[in-house]
């Protein structure tokens, strides 16, 4: 399908017989975006980044940017792995993970979080009013109190059904685009995709800036984190390169310090799309069944180019500048 701007929306056609660790057949061509922009990951990015894209457009700051734009998945009480109404750990709580970064270096982030509908605000404070840069559990939830951020119930009765649901099985299996396949919410990719959102912005300063938010893997162990508010695993911005974020399961991501990994790359001259490839390719080098799992990462360089990599097909990131309002597009993949 192509949206009304010409770009490819939807999952892409790619060949179902690549081998892992070689790039498939239909690797999309690069994408530079102007300045200002706003890219993200997954389907609701589209929405994300409309909200993200009325501070960009008035010459706002990156942060406020990203900031913004990671609220609206995470208050959207369809979006089960973000937020409000993200699914809960094994025994039924729900426990969100988020981290931010500035053009300065700035970092702040939470897991664990209970009971706050916007633990990326959070992690905010935490990089802005803090000696410190994470925060967990019961700490992160009394300091978001202190804040004046409201105590409230995010399991919501859909997702308490689908815990109940899942208990009858308890099994912890996380597979490719999981949410999807497990609970017939449409297409790998597809709209009712809803998954982790990591978010990268540069704005009319040229500064750049980055968000991370998720209720991490459905079904975790009480006490599991993930790599989304991990920086350097599920975040990275350095102002002087470029950003990367990741999506997907963070323990692979986590053990290969997947977004600054991607940074690192792009420093050393690889494109966005190459610094992608290539750390999905350690993952699924150093796993050789990783074939059964999902990561995907996203990155924007300092110029605007942009490049989204994943081990499976499936993977869609969304991207907004002043041309291209609601673009969405397939990530190259190794399947
Ligand atoms: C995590 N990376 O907690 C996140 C969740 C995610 O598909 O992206 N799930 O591992």
């Amino acid at each position: 399908m192509i949206d009304r701007r010409g770009l490819l929306v939807g999952a892409a056609s790619v060949p179902s017989v690549v081998a892992l660790g070689s790039a498939s057949a239909s690797e999309p061509a690069a994408v530079k975006l102007g300045r200002p922009c706003v890219i993200s990951t997954w389907d609701f990015g589209v929405a994300a980044n409309q909200a993200a894209w009325a501070i960009l457009s008035k010459g706002g700051r990156a942060l406020d940017a990203v900031e913004a734009g990671a609220r609206v998945p995470e208050a959207d009480l369809k979006n089960h792995s973000v937020g409000r109404a993200g699914y809960p750990d094994r025994d039924g709580h729900v426990t969100l993970d988020a981290s931010i970064m500035d053009e300065h270096g700035g970092i702040g982030a939470v897991a664990g979080l209970e009971h706050i509908a916007h633990p990326i605000s959070v992690a905010r404070r935490v990089m802005e009013k803090t000696p410190h840069v994470l925060l967990v559990g019961d700490g992160a939830l009394q300091f978001a109190i202190e804040q004046g951020f409201l105590r409230e119930e995010l399991l919501t009765p859909e997702s308490r059904k689908a815990w109940r649901e899942w208990l009858k099985t308890n099994r912890y299996t996380p597979v490719a685009n999981s949410e999807v396949k497990s609970y017939g919410l449409g297409a790998p990719g597809g709209k009712l995709n809803h998954d982790t959102i990591g978010m990268l912005a540069l704005d009319a300063a040229g500064n750049l800036s980055g968000a991370c938010t998720t209720s991490g893997m459905a079904w975790k162990l009480r006490g599991r984190v993930g790599d989304s508010p991990i920086i350097g695993a599920g975040l990275y911005v350095d102002n002087d390169v470029g950003g990367a974020t990741s999506t997907g399961v963070g323990e692979e991501v986590i053990r290969n310090c997947g977004s600054f990994l991607v940074v690192e790359l792009m420093r050393q001259g690889r494109s966005p799309q190459e610094a992608c490839k290539e750390a999905v390719a350690r993952i699924v080098k150093k796993k050789p069944d990783a074939k059964d799992l999902q990561v995907g990462f996203l990155a924007l360089s300092k110029q605007g180019d942009v490049g989204a990599w994943a081990i499976q097909q499936g993977f869609t990131y969304a991207l907004c500048d002043a041309t291209k309002q609601d673009a969405l597009l397939p990530s190259g993949s190794f399947t």
